[in-house]
Formats: C-alpha cells, structure tokens, sequence
C-alpha cells in the first residue's frame, strides 16, 4: 500500500502517531482494517526478506574469507536458468498480489459505493497557504462550483453573493475586457479579495446553503471568514464524501486516524469517502483526569464542547459589533470557551475555577504531507466526530441534511 508506506517515513505522520509510538495509530474507519492488513502483510514480508539476504551475505563473507595456505581456485559459472526464472518469477507473482490487494483497497475509499448511500453527506475541503478551508453543503447537501476565478478579458463583470454583478466601480463597462488589463486586473484583485476568496460562483443556486433567504446563519455558512482554519465535522456512522480542491499549490490532505490521504491539486477536484467505525469515540462528558490523560497520555487533543446545557457555562458577549460565545469563567475571565481546543495549563485553570467535568471531543489530526511553502509546519487542522444528538445543535445542525433512513452507517463497504 503505497501511501502508508510514503506517509510512514514522513515527520508529521511520525506526529500522529498517537497512542502507541511504534505502530500505526488507531484506525477509525471502516474501509482502514483490509489497509492496515496490507501494511502489516508488507512489512513483515520485507522483514523476513531483509533478515534473511543479511544472514546468507554474513554467512558468505564468513564462509569464503581469506586464509593462509588456501590454493584451490575460484568456480567459473555460466549462471542457472532455473534459478534466474525461480528469482524473477516469485517477485513478479508478490508484486502482482499486492497490486491488486492494494486496488480493492484504494478503490474502497476512492471510489466506494457508499456516496449513493441516502444518508451520505458531503464536505468541500479547500487548501490554501497556509490553512484549510471547511465548506458544508447545508440541508440541500450540494456543494456547487468553486475556485473559479475571473479573467481580465472576461466579457462580464462576476455575479456577487447578491446575484448583482461586481461592477461598483465602473457601472458604464459591461466587463473587465473592456478595460485596459492594468486596471481590470486591479478591479479583479479586489473582487477576489473582498468578495470572493474561495473562488465561489454565486450564480450557481448549488453554492447556497439557504435557498429559501430565511436565514442569516445559514446564508452565512460558507462565507470566507468562517471557512477558513474551521473544523472539519463528521457525522459518526454517516458515509461522508470529501471533496478536495486548492486555491494555490499542491497541498495533501491525510487524515492519519481515517486512513485517507489525497493530494489535492490546483484545477481538480479529488473525491474519497470515509464511514467511522463504530467503536470511534464521540462526543461525552470527561472528567478533568481522563482529558489530562487524553492530551498527556495518548497524544491526542480535545476540543471543549460548550452550549447552553453545559453546567458551570455562561453565554458572554465582549460587545454588540462581535459574536457571543458559550464558555467557562473565573472573576469575569474566560477559562476556556466553547470550540477551542483544551491544553494542560486550561485544565488546571478549569479546576480552579471550580470546574470538575465539561464535554468534550478528541480531535483528530489533519494535516498536508506535502512540502507546499514556508508556512507549510503551521498548515494542521482538526478533526471531531460528532454523534445524532449534537449534531442537532448549533452551529453544527446548519452542517447536513438531517439522516433520511434509521440504517444510517450501515451500509456495508465493497469489498469487505
Ligand atoms: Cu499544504
């Protein structure tokens, strides 16, 4: 399996390997058990492979080393056709085996027919230097074009969110090619800046997430200032396809603990899909000792779930021009708040604030594996799986359509 081996030698993967340091980390998706058999069957393979040519290569230098007074005279061989078609023949049937072993693999969560499931949602995932961004369908459940950005000898001006045409500065010009380039390309510059960052087509109704126009926090959803270094939400047991593009260069996406990894390339658009297994932890309350043991002991980082049901938690607004939040306090400070992430120095905070156990989800590691900048250390996000019950909450119930059928997650994987 060539991406766990690339990925196995890798710094960041070496990071992610939670839990237990000298083996892969735990596998959270369905279609990772027949992928981490192949791992196992080629590392042991190679072993048995590596320990025994060392042992006949000692065994030889021991065997024919120099010695004094020694006079017969080296054999001069042909070669054996037998054994030269015995040490072709056998690599080519392994390299065979793998390779279609390694297919139905990489076919499972490339292209595995739990997207047509009724339950499967979908997530837009856009790399940018140095961040990712998270873009949720909405109940429609339909992405819609994205990373199209205009030319300066475009014959329109682009349509903005409203469905107006970006035109404020030169109401006369019916587009930028009627511009000298110098100044369309300013006016554009700004368009992208200002307005569309993403690259997102207005004009296609499949980018809004509100098609009715009722509500502000789901038109809202995929507006640029919320996308970017979000998130990404999976609902447990829901199949959920993800799709990749890149707003700049090269990036990969890998998600170590889901066993996927793509390289997400400027003018593509990448699928693959994971299903979590069930055994994958959800949401829950966590004492302050067992979140001390999630960070300290088993490497991975949580993420504090505060709403209003949470005992201990007050709403806070520093003033009318910001978003309020949900959040732990002491003395009028805040302690730790609602969708942030809980390190060692917050859980002694949170004790001295008189807090004993708050809910919390482990938060999975996303990272890029691939050399795309300066930035490149700093280009991680996060990961949480979320159950039914939060997920009907806010801000999380503007994410998917709510599940159609009971059987959500059971459908079974090809291949398995
Ligand atoms: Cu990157």
């Amino acid at each position: 399996m060539n991406s766990a081996a690339h990925a196995a030698g890798s710094p960041a993967t070496l990071v992610a390997m939670s839990g237990n340091d000298w083996w892969l980390n735990t596998n959270y998706a369905a279609h990772g058990g027949p992928m981490d058999q192949i791992f196992v069957f080629i590392f042991w393979l190679t072993t048995v492979i590596l320990v025994g040519v060392q042992a006949v290569l000692v065994w030889f230098l021991i065997k024919y080393r120099h010695r004094k007074g020694r006079t017969e005279k080296g054999v001069y061989t042909h070669g054996n056709a037998r054994l030269e078609i015995m040490w072709t023949l056998i690599p080519a049937v392994i390299l065979i085996v793998l390779a279609l072993w390694t297919k139905r693999v990489w076919d499972n969560y490339r292209y595995s027919p739990i997207g047509n499931d009724p339950n499967a949602v979908k997530i837009l995932v856009i790399g940018e230097q140095f961040k990712w961004n998270v873009i949720y369908p909405g109940p429609t459940n339909k992405i819609g074009r994205y990373l199209l950005y205009p030319k300066p000898t475009d014959l329109k001006w682009p349509t903005l969110p409203d469905g107006k045409s970006f035109d404020y500065e030169f109401p006369k010009v019916p587009g930028p090619a009627y511009l000298p380039e110098e100044q369309a390309r300013q006016a554009l510059d700004k368009f992208l800046a200002v307005n569309n960052p993403l690259g997102r087509d207005f004009s296609d109704p499949d980018t809004n997430p509100d098609p009715t126009g009722k509500d502000d926090e789901l038109a809202s959803l995929n507006n640029y200032g919320k996308t970017v270094g979000r998130v990404i939400v999976i609902p447990k047991g829901r199949p959920v396809e993800i799709q990749l593009g890149s707003r700049d260069v090269i990036h990969d996406f890998f998600l170590p603990n889901f066993r996927v990894k793509l390289d997400v390339v400027p003018g593509m658009r990448g699928r693959m899909y994971i299903r979590t297994t069930d055994d994958c932890p959800g949401p829950r309350e966590y004492t302050l000792e067992e979140l001390r043991k999630v960070i300290q002991h088993d490497h991975y980082d949580a993420l504090a779930l505060i709403n209003k049901d949470t005992p201990k938690a007050d709403y806070y607004r520093p003033n009318r021009r910001k978003p309020g939040y949900y959040r732990f306090s002491k003395d009028g400070q805040t302690v730790l708040r609602e969708n942030s992430l809980i390190t060692l120095a917050t859980l002694d905070e949170l004790k001295a604030a008189g807090v004993d156990k708050l809910p919390a989800a482990i938060a999975y590691d996303l990272v890029c594996e691939e050399l795309c900048g300066i930035g490149h250390a700093t280009m991680q996000g996060k990961l949480i799986v979320l159950d039914e019950a939060w997920m009907k909450e806010a801000p999380y119930k503007y994410y998917f359509p709510p599940p159609v059928t009971e059987a959500a997650g059971k459908v079974a994987m090809a291949g398995n």
